[in-house]
């Protein structure tokens, strides 16, 4: 008797020790960053890091929009971030007056090419898409081309901020393709010197779309998502996405990828895979600094989990102010 119940204390010790505990869990929140109003976050990975651009907004009272630079911060785990600062202003490109919107890096031959949204001075009108280039991902960047890339007098809009919001894309054959636009999307591919285009500029139709463009592939799908209006629905922008099994198209809508921004008319995607898993990266205007409310500018960057179905369709995505559960529970 006394033997088997020093068997049954030994047999339940053992088990004790080879049980293995429940991973360990970290908890992030949103927004990313919480002591300056950020926008248009474009996350890229480079050598094991994941680089997150956004424009830095410094609106106040009325003020719709005042993004007075592009800064970068960076990070190798999603959990901490590191802030590298200002690295452009618009006024860097000597043919541009302001506003530093929606951008989008990429690297080729170890050069980093900044395609991004600007005001032209009063040379053209409107907005212009320029394009920087740095020797890091950090920056600094300087302009690349001495004018724009794409002036508002290139393409045919039905107003003059048309030419906003580029996405940049190397496709498997080594080419890269700029895609981008409000109201009307637009895209071309981009000549080895990456400051000029290969061929003529042409315009697609994707249900829905507003703005925001983002291009990525994942396995031999090719994904755009993007900023868009369903007026029946809700005034302010959604996030939408449609898929094609080339960069060109033909382009199959597939839905609605997350809601309206909380306090916000604008939403921005920039999507990426970073060390096996998926994310969505956004902006809301949810965040207050010294009494300086959300409001249509004041926005600030946050990211979720991105999960894809069996067929390559994605799961709609929630905003969380609890932002990621690492490593991922699925
Ligand atoms: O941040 C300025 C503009 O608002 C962007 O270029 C658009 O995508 C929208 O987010």
């Amino acid at each position: 008797m006394q033997r088997s119940l020093a068997a049954l204390i030994a047999i339940i010790a053992l088990a004790g020790c080879t049980s293995t505990p429940p991973p360990a869990t970290t908890q992030t929140s949103n927004p990313i960053i919480t002591n300056i109003f950020t926008a248009d976050p474009a996350p890229i990975v480079h050598d094991g890091r994941l680089y997150l651009y956004v424009g830095h907004d410094e609106a106040t009272g009325d003020q719709m929009f005042n993004i007075t630079e592009w800064r970068v911060y960076s990070t190798d785990d999603m959990q901490t971030w590191t802030d590298h600062g200002p690295i452009m202003k618009p006024k860097d490109f000597k043919w541009a007056i302001r506003d530093a919107w929606a951008s989008e890096p990429i690297e080729r031959d170890g050069k980093f090419w900044l395609y991004t949204a600007v005001e032209h001075d009063d040379t053209d009108v409107g907005k212009a898409i320029g394009v920087a280039v740095s020797d890091s991902p950090t920056g600094p960047f300087h302009d690349a081309l001495g004018h724009a890339l794409v002036a508002n007098s290139n393409t045919d809009g039905p107003h003059v901020w048309d030419d906003i919001d580029p996405t940049v894309f190397e496709d498997d054959d080594g080419t890269f393709w700029l895609y981008w636009g409000n109201a009307n999307l637009y895209y071309a591919p981009l000549a080895p010197d990456m400051t000029s285009f290969a061929a003529p500029i042409q315009k697609v139709d994707l249900t829905n779309f507003e703005e925001g463009p983002w291009l990525f592939k994942r396995d031999s799908l090719y994904y755009m998502a993007y900023a868009g209006i369903d007026e029946a629905e809700n005034e302010n922008e959604q996030l939408y996405y449609s898929t094609a099994p080339t960069v060109t198209g033909p382009w199959t809508y597939r839905g609605k990828l997350m809601g309206p921004g909380e306090n916000s008319f604008t939403i921005h995607p920039g999507i990426v895979e970073f060390k096996g898993d998926w994310y969505l990266f956004y902006h809301n205007a949810a965040l207050n600094i010294d009494g300086e409310d959300g409001a249509i500018g004041r926005r600030s960057v946050r990211a979720e989990h991105l999960y894809f179905n069996e067929d390559g369709t994605i799961q709609p995505v929630t905003a969380t102010a609890e932002g990621l559960t690492l490593p991922r529970q699925d």
